[in-house]
């Protein structure tokens, strides 16, 4: 077995910047955080927990946007370089051929998968609760909606960038309406993105860490040679509330709720002024990674204190070596 690597086409114009001297962290900060702030947008209260792909030589996004009326809302947005970014002044309006499901109460936290032929998002959708809403766009102008893909109550869907034997793929967090004080990562599959079942469990929080209350999946799932990378937020209860890490871990290839390594301390926790300092303090929340395979070289996009959109770097046989080594 060689050097672990990442699977995928090479993303050149990657955002990047190599780690500050003195620093020996795995993962490092951009040093332009928060790179994204309510200022991005019209009528922005906040702007976090964004997904970012690469998009027509440069890169596409999915925002949430909790508005100034207190509204959450998706807004797509451009960027040349996948840090300056131009968000859209309205919501996405989704296109959807049922009333019933299409009916837009609130969206919030989306991820974005290419897979097979165009953008996939995924979020948290109302639907009598928080439950996993489902779409696609080819050009982020015109989006389509799609069936839900799970009863109420669930959170931190997120798709797998291919089919996994066969079959669509992704992971959930069932949780409750409220602010949840439990909730375990689970795997399903789907034949045509609509019927969702074989359900496995992947992962549960861990008693007394950083992770120990619940655990949901962060950015869609890297390949890699040794299995898929997964980032993930785990959350403690502490004496003033929630506290939001992020970790990682490489689930089986073939069979993703199958946990290879997982890491016992945390990748990243809130330290800087605006993870801690916010609507929701002590907040890293990660939902979207880009990743350039020939240089190893990772971006990944969270954030911070339900606020602002940060980004912070790391290079993968690093981050592989330390998930590994620092395994649970
Ligand atoms: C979760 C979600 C996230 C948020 C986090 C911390 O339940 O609502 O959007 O970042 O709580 O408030």
């Amino acid at each position: 077995m060689g050097q672990a690597r990442l699977v995928g086409p090479a993303l050149p114009n990657i955002p990047w910047e190599d780690r500050p001297q003195g620093c020996s962290d795995v993962i490092w900060r951009s040093r332009r955080n928060p790179i994204i702030t309510r200022d991005a947008a019209a009528k922005a209260n906040s702007i976090f927990n964004s997904a970012v792909v690469p998009f027509d030589g440069g890169f596409a996004g999915v925002f949430r946007v909790d508005t100034t009326a207190r509204n959450m809302e998706l807004r797509t947005g451009k960027s040349h370089d996948g840090i300056t970014w131009a968000i859209e002044e309205s919501r996405i309006e989704f296109v959807c051929d049922d009333p019933e499901v299409g009916k837009f109460v609130y969206g919030y936290d989306p991820r974005v998968t290419w897979l097979e032929d165009r953008y996939y998002v995924t979020w948290c959708n109302w639907y009598h609760g928080p439950t996993i809403g489902l779409g696609y766009t080819f050009d982020f102008r015109t989006f389509y909606q799609m069936e839900n893909a799970f009863l109420p109550f669930n959170r931190n869907g997120v798709l797998f960038p291919r089919r996994i034997r066969g079959k669509y793929a992704m992971l959930s967090r069932p949780s409750d309406p409220g602010h949840t004080p439990f909730g375990d990562i689970f795997y399903s599959e789907s034949p045509d993105l609509t019927h969702w079942g074989k359900h496995r469990h992947v992962m549960s929080p861990v008693p007394n860490s950083w992770q120990s209350t619940k655990v949901g999946a962060g950015p869609v799932p890297v390949e890699t040679t040794e299995g898929w990378l997964l980032f993930y937020h785990g959350v403690l209860t502490s004496c003033n509330g929630f506290v939001y890490s992020f970790g990682a871990a490489i689930l089986d290839l073939d069979e993703p709720w199958k946990v290879i390594y997982r890491t016992r301390p945390y990748l990243l926790s809130p330290r800087e002024p605006y993870e801690c300092v916010g609507d929701v303090p002590n907040v890293v929340f990660p939902t979207a990674v880009l990743c350039d395979p020939p240089t190893g070289r990772m971006a990944i996009y969270y954030g911070g204190a339900d606020t602002v959109t940060c980004i912070a770097f790391a290079y993968f046989a690093e981050l592989f070596e330390f998930v590994k080594e620092n395994s649970l």
